[in-house]
Parts: structure tokens; C-alpha cells; sequence
């Protein structure tokens, strides 16, 4: 890694040279020369493939190569030349490789050959496919009850792959889908649907071209989703207002220097962003959003009391929605002193953004994780969905609620049927069309189905994508769960923790990367996947595979689903392996939205899904929107401790959820480290803590279990009082399983309460 542990502000805008050239170490790390610019320049082009990183839209898939850092860093990481072979690993037992860090496991390269735990040696050795097929055959058809088993999906699978995947669990005899949207946006799959009757946003790409106001909650787009700072540079230089409510002042929420924009690039100048930054306190989003709503509602009855116009949108509220007096009576019961003591907001300045919003013709609400990871998530994706709704922001070109997915398919998965809670009417679909009864009860989310194993109720973990192990929380307990199951399989591209957090017996099943050519008996295949604006287009690999080994998603989940379900399946899973268009006739057959499937993934840039809100049709049991009230300000719980913090746990500028490109994060100025804290100085000198002091963060638990960090450097910081932040996933083990959002399940990654403790320890190690 050879980067010195240093903390140096960055002082430039984000995005401009300094990306570029983070672009080029990126293909010098993973030793990847010219031809990995030309794969890059095949990246969301009409018969290219998708790009693996982010879920955010793209015009069209039609436009010219669009410039996008980490976009760059995603394909460099999978088209990387580097092999994590079978000598690998037979130079290593488990418990060696255990030992190396995240970073280094990933970096050994793709993997080649399926592997599969041999417990004398402690080591993987390889293993046929065939026979690895068998071997998850024989552990699933052992369980006295299907629902010990669990299906856990990460948003890279194709529509195809998650389709196959539901259908072959589903036969099998489990709504067991785990799924990392279960820690990620399901406070609104959860949330959106009881507000507006859809889970998913209503705006499309275009609709920022139009907007005059957009207001972005916890959501980090130069880093987690770099080509949404097109719309929002665009937006800027057309005069539109665009605020931020984040603890950290974002780099790129300040300024943007387009590495598209040749004048940009050579003047060294850059586009403002965000016109105000609100520095919100962590997990202080509800009080902050009903602070714009009472102001709204006060500037309502002013006007209203001169004559003037109004100022909420009053034919939408009385045609549309429903809740309207229990709201406003809600915000006026609620002190201005509660919500600036819980935001960290003064009234002043929520009245500030409050009249910007208010003037906007069409304004967009985008959010992101600092929003649905709380235990207030869902909560707080209606008070969004009721800020906008009072100005009939919803179902109006330029306007509207945009939920910034992650996974560059997290969406479409779901889309296609990966859910614990499946519909009545998705389940009867299904048994239309194959024949046999799937099964009815609800399965496991993420945090249920760890439950399940601390209680040693399940057997068998079958991953397909993803890193389980890291991603969820409360490690100590949750990763030796996973030890205790008979088998784990994981369907991965890379070597990761949850491949060395194993059951007795384990399978690492090696696959093709999007940016690889799929060849099956029916010839090359693409496969589909929907961005977060509900566009669905095709997507084609074009590079050779990393290994002669590998197989697609599709057809290991179809191996799996025979040495399962033998001939007693009515699926015919080889057919659906050798031509991929078949598997979208099913989609199509089950899922009616996609009419025309095969044919309309032809049309360039593929077709919208259409949402109902953004026809105002609301899918709710009222028939109406519904404005829903949420009692109080969301103190998440009592936290007797004086010295408490509010943790909240962030990604990195170079990192991918689990996967770390490097270990610095050059626009919050620390490199070659990430065990930091981030702590405002006041809070600092409380503590009697100084710059690069070290301490240890320690969870103030509920059940009276030990969960701390140790040996994490203070980096000063202007941070919110009452609120410090650190990254995602060094900090998972603080984060505890019991501390999620009732409603949606989500654990509270983004506030967790913490004390910290003057460490002896210099360096981050556990
Ligand atoms: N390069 C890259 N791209 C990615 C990813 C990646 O790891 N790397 N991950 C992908 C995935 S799966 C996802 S879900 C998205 C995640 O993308 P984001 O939603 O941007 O995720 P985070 O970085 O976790 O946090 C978002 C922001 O919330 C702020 N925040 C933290 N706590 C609070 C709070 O209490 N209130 C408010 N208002 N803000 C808060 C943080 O400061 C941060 O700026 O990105 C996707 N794209
Ligand atoms: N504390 C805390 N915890 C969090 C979060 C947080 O903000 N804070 N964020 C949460 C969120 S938003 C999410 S989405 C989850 C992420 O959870 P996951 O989706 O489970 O994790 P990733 O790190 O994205 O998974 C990376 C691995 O995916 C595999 N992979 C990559 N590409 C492919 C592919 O094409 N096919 C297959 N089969 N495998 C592939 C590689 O082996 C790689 O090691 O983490 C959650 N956990
Ligand atoms: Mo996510």
C-alpha cells in the first residue's frame, strides 16, 4: 500500500484532475494497461455493458463516454489481470488468510476455480463443478424444513440471475431472500409505498434538467454516485437552487470541477453546488424536516391570511392526499426549540431553505443512506415524502422524490421478485406459469435471518454476490453465528471475509463479471438490470472471462436448482441457461410491467418501468397520498450517558461497500489510514482529546454486551456537536443487530450511540 498515514485537507473541488488522475492508479494498481481504457469506454454505451458500480441513470445509454472516477475504479477492480488461483490458495490454510486484511484479500485478484473447504488441511482446494453442485444438493435436501436454509442476494445480480434465484428458492420451499437492500434502502420499500403506493422514486433523469430547487439528505454523490454531479453541475449553472442537509460539509456538495468539461479542466475553475450546506446532526433529519414543513405551513397561513397565494399546494393536498390537519397539527405541537436542539439547525436558517423550497416551481427531494439507516429510517422517508407532497411535488415533470439506490441492480432485484414478503398476487403468478405451489409464509430479511442463526435455527447460507459477513452488523455475534452453520456457498467474483467466516463446509463458486462475454449453448447473452430510475436496459460483456472456470450467475444457479430439485422440478433450467431470452418471457409472464420485454431491451436505452405516483395513481388502501405524522422528534432511545456521541458510519472517496480501493480518502483529507474518527473540536476539548490522540469508540448497549473498536485516531473535524462519524465496515462490529428500524428492518448504521475511551493502543488493530 506503501501511502503514509497522513490527515491533509483537500483545498481542491471535487471530481477535475484529482480524479483523473485517481483513475489512473486505479488501472496501474490492478495492472491493467490500454485495455482497460477500452473496456471502460464500452461502459453504458448501446450494446456495452452497465456499469458494475453505482445505480445512478444514464442518458439514454446513448450519450458519449461519460467520465466517471468511480465508475472507472468498479470495472478497473473486476477487469483486473490479477488471478486468485487454486496455488494461491493451497499455500495458505484458513486461519493464514484470515489474518490478511480486507484490502489484501481482494487484491489477490478474480477469482478462477470453484473451491471448496477441506476442514483437516484448513485450507480450499479445488473442487468440479459437478460436484460442488451436489454437495449443496445433498445439504439442502437434508433439511428436516426448507426455511433453514437462506437465499441472501447483493444488488450486482442481473434482473436474469434474480429471477432464476427466487424461482429455484421458491421451488425449493423458502421466501427466505436476505437481501442487502435490507440494509440500504428498505425504509423506502417500506416507507414510500404507505406515503405515495410505490416504493421507488418518481423522477427520471430528465426531470433534473428541469427542476428549480433540489435538495439533497444524506447522500454523498461525488463519491457514491459520481455522474449524478452532471445534473447537479448543469442544475447549478442554470441557476437552479440546490441545498445539502449532511453532518460533513461533502466535498463535491461545495464544488464540482467537471473532468467533462475541457474549460473547467484547464482554467482549474469549478462549479459551486450546494448554495447552503446544513450541517445536521446525526439522526436529526426528522426534526429538521418538520422545521421546513412548520415554516411552510406558518408562510401558508400568512399569505393565506393576506390573500396572497398560497404557499402549499392546496388542489394537489385536497384532491390527492390525506392526513392534512393531523400534519399541521402535528408541526404545530412541535416546539421550534425541540427542533433545533434535535436537528442542530437554527430556525433562522431552516426558514432559509424553507423559502427556497417555497419559491420553487418544481422542486426534487434526492436521499440517501444518512436517511434510511436509522432506526427512525422509515420515518424519515415520510417526512420527505410529506415535504414534498405539500407543494405537489410528486407526479409533476421536473419534480419528485429521488431515492439514490446503490447497487447498480439492487433495484431491479427486487423488481423481479427477491423479497422475503412476497405479494399474493406475485406468488399465484408464479404458480401459474410453473406449475408448482410456492411456499406462502414470509421469510428472512437480513436482520431476521441473523437472528435466526444466533438462535442456531439455520443450516445452510447461500450468497449470491455480495460480502454478508462484513456488510451486516454486530460482528462478534453475527460472524460466529455463520460459523456455527453446516454450509456456506458463496456465487463471488473476488475473495472476501465471508468466504473465510465459513460453516463447516464451504463452497466458493467463481463467476463471470458484468464486463465479461457470457457465452451459453444458445450463443452470447446479455442480461438486464433497472437503474434507479427505473429504466431497464441490456447489458453485454465484451472481455474475454478472467478464467476458462467461470460460470454465469445463471447457469450456477441453475446447476444448483437441478442437484436440488432433480426431476421433480417443473422449471426447465437448462433450457433457460442456454438462451436468456427465455428467461426474460418468464419475467415477463410473471411480472406483467414488462410487456414486450425482448423487444423493447433492443430500443436504445432500453424502457421505463412505469410508476404509478408519477401518474398521481395512488396504489395505497386510501386511494389517496398519505400524509403521515410521526410522533415526536425521533430521540432514538434514552442514552443516559452525558458523554454519549452519535456515531454514524460512512464510506470512504475509494472504497465500494466491503471492497477498498485504497486506504485513503483524499476529499475527507486522510490518507493511508481508515481507523479514524471524525469529532468536531468542541467535542474534542470536552474530552480533553487532541488531534491524532487515540481512543477506543465503545457502543452504549442496551443488552449489556461488550461492543467496542479499539485504537481509532481523532481527526478534527467541523462536525455537528453531539456527533462524530467513522467508516463503513470497520465499525460493523459497534453497530448492534437489536438496534434497527422496526418497521423496515434496517439496522442503524448511520446512529449508533457511543462513548469513547483514551486508548494505549497505536494502531487500529482490534
Ligand atoms: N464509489 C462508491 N459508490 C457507491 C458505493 C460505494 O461504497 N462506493 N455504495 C453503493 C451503495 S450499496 C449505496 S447504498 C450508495 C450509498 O451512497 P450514500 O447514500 O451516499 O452513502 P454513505 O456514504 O454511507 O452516506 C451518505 C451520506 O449520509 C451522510 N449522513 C450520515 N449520517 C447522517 C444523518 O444522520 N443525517 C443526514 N442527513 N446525513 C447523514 C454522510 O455524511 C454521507 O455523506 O452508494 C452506492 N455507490
Ligand atoms: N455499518 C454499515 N454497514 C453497512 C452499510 C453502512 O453504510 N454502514 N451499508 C449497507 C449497504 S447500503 C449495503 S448495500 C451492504 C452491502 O453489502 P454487500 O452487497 O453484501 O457487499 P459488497 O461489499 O457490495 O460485496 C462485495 C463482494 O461482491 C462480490 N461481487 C462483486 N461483483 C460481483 C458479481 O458480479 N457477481 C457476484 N456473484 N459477486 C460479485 C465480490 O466477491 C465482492 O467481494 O452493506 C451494508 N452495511
Ligand atoms: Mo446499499
Amino acid at each position: 500500500m506503501g501511502i503514509a498515514k497522513t490527515i491533509r485537507p483537500y483545498h481542491e473541488p471535487a471530481g477535475g484532475w484529482g480524479a483523473l488522475n485517481a483513475m489512473g492508479v486505479a488501472l496501474v494498481k490492478q495492472h491493467i494497461a490500454i485495455s482497460g481504457m477500452a473496456t471502460l469506454s464500452r461502459m453504458n454505451q448501446p450494446g456495452g455493458f452497465d456499469c458494475p458500480g453505482c445505480g445512478w441513470a444514464d442518458p439514454k445509454h446513448t450519450s458519449p463516454f461519460e467520465y466517471c472516477e468511480n465508475g472507472g475504479k468498479a470495472v478497473a477492480w473486476e477487469a483486473t489481470t490479477k488471478r486468485c488461483t487454486p496455488d494461491f490458495f493451497a499455500g495458505r490454510t484458513v486461519g493464514a488468510l484470515s489474518a490478511l486484511s480486507d484490502y489484501e484479500l481482494e487484491m489477490e485478484g478474480r477469482l478462477t476455480h470453484p473451491m471448496r473447504y477441506d476442514a483437516p488441511s484448513d485450507r480450499y482446494l479445488p473442487v468440479s463443478w459437478e460436484e460442488a453442485f451436489a454437495i449443496v444438493g445433498l445439504h439442502l435436501n437434508a433439511l428436516a424444513d426448507p426455511n433453514m436454509a437462506d437465499f441472501y442476494t447483493s444488488g450486482r445480480a442481473s434482473n436474469e440471475a434474480a429471477f432464476l434465484y427466487q424461482l429455484f428458492a421458491r421451488e425449493y420451499g423458502t421466501n427466505n431472500f436476505p437481501d442487502c437492500s435490507n440494509m440500504c434502502h428498505e425504509a423506502t420499500s417500506v416507507g414510500l409505498p404507505q406515503s405515495i403506493g410505490v416504493g421507488k422514486g418518481t423522477v427520471l433523469l430528465e426531470d433534473f434538467e428541469q427542476a428549480d430547487c433540489i435538495f439533497i439528505f444524506g447522500q454523498n454523490p461525488g463519491t457514491n454516485s459520481p455522474r449524478m454531479m452532471t445534473e447537479l453541475r448543469n442544475a447549478s449553472r442554470r441557476g437552479a437552487t440546490i441545498m445539502s442537509f449532511n453532518p460533513f460539509r461533502e466535498r463535491a456538495l461545495e464544488r464540482f470541477q467537471s473532468p467533462q468539461n475541457p474549460v473547467e479542466m484547464a482554467t482549474l475553475t469549478s462549479t459551486p453546488i450546494s448554495s447552503r450546506l446544513y450541517q445536521v446532526k446525526v439522526g436529526g433529519d426528522v426534526a429538521l424536516i418538520k422545521g421546513l414543513m412548520k415554516h411552510l405551513v406558518a408562510a401558508d397561513e400568512d399569505a393565506r391570511a393576506r390573500e396572497a397565494a398560497p404557499v402549499l399546494d392546496w388542489d394537489f393536498i385536497r384532491g390527492h392526499t390525506v392526513g392534512i390537519e393531523a400534519l399541521v397539527a402535528d408541526l404545530k405541537a412541535t416546539s421550534w426549540a425541540d427542533i433545533e436542539s434535535r436537528s442542530g439547525i437554527a430556525r433562522a436558517d431552516m426558514e432559509i431553505a424553507a423559502q427556497a423550497y417555497m419559491k420553487a416551481e418544481r422542486a426534487i427531494l434526492v436521499y440517501g443512506m444518512g436517511i434510511t439507516q436509522h432506526r427512525h429510517g422509515t420515518q424519515n422517508v415520510q417526512q420527505l415524502a410529506n415535504l414534498a407532497l405539500l407543494r405537489g411535488n410528486v407526479g409533476r415533470e421536473g419534480a419528485g422524490i429521488c431515492p439514490v439506490r446503490g447497487h447498480s441492480n439492487v433495484q431491479g432485484d427486487r423488481t423481479v421478485g427477491i423479497t422475503e414478503i412476497p405479494s399474493k398476487a406475485l406468488l399465484d403468478a408464479i404458480e401459474a406459469r410453473f406449475g408448482f405451489t410456492p411456499p406462502r409464509a414470509f421469510g428472512h430479511n437480513v436482520v431476521t435471518a441473523l437472528e435466526a442463526m444466533v438462535r442456531g435455527e439455520t443450516k445452510v447460507f447461500i450468497g449470491l454476490g455480495g460480502n454478508f459477513a462484513a456488510a451486516i452488523p454486530d460482528w462478534q455475534l453475527t460472524q460466529q453465528a455463520m460459523r456455527g452453520l453446516d454450509l456456506t456457498v458463496h456465487i463471488a467474483t473476488k475473495l472476501n471475509r465471508s468466504h473465510l467466516v465459513h460453516g463447516r463446509e464451504a463452497l466458493i463458486l467463481p463467476c463471470l463479471g458484468r464486463t465479461e462475454i457470457d457465452v451459453q449453448a444458445g450463443g452470447v447473452q446479455s442480461v438486464t438490470v433497472e437503474d434507479s430510475m427505473s429504466m431497464v436496459h441490456a447489458s453485454t460483456g465484451h472481455n474475454p472471462p478472467a478464467s476458462e472456470h467461470l460460470k454465469s450467475e445463471p447457469a450456477i444457479i441453475a446447476g444448483l436448482a437441478r442437484a436440488t430439485l432433480g426431476s421433480r422440478s417443473r422449471v426447465n433450467w437448462e433450457a433457460l441457461t442456454a438462451d436468456y431470452g427465455l428467461i426474460r418471457e418468464d419475467i415477463e409472464a410473471v411480472f406483467p410491467i414488462f410487456q414486450g420485454y425482448n423487444a423493447r431491451i433492443r430500443q436504445p436505452g432500453g424502457f421505463h418501468l412505469t410508476s404509478l405516483a408519477r401518474e398521481r395513481i395512488w396504489a395505497t388502501a386510501s386511494g389517496k397520498a398519505n400524509l403521515i405524522v410521526c410522533e415526536g422528534l425521533c430521540e432514538d432511545r434514552k442514552v443516559d450517558d452525558p458523554d454519549a456521541l452519535w456515531l454514524t458510519t460512512v464510506r470512504s472517496h475509494d472504497q465500494y461497500n466491503t471492497t477498498l480501493y485504497s486506504l485513503s480518502d483524499r476529499y475527507r483529507g486522510v490518507y493511508g489510514q481508515r481507523d479514524v474518527i471524525f469529532l468536531s473540536e468542541a467535542e474534542m476539548d470536552k474530552r480533553g482529546l487532541r488531534a491524532d490522540d487515540r481512543v477506543d469508540i465503545v457502543t452504549l448497549s442496551e443488552d449489556g454486551i461488550e461492543r467496542a473498536v479499539r485504537g481509532f485516531r481523532v481527526v478534527p473535524h467541523a462536525f455537528p456537536a453531539g456527533s462524530c462519524a467513522a467508516y463503513y465496515p470497520e465499525t460493523n462490529p459497534l453497530v448492534p443487530l437489536y438496534a434497527h428500524d422496526p418497521q423496515s428492518f434496517t439496522p442503524a448504521s448511520k446512529g449508533v450511540p457511543v462513548r469513547l475511551v483514551k486508548s494505549d493502543l497505536q494502531s487500529g488493530a482490534q
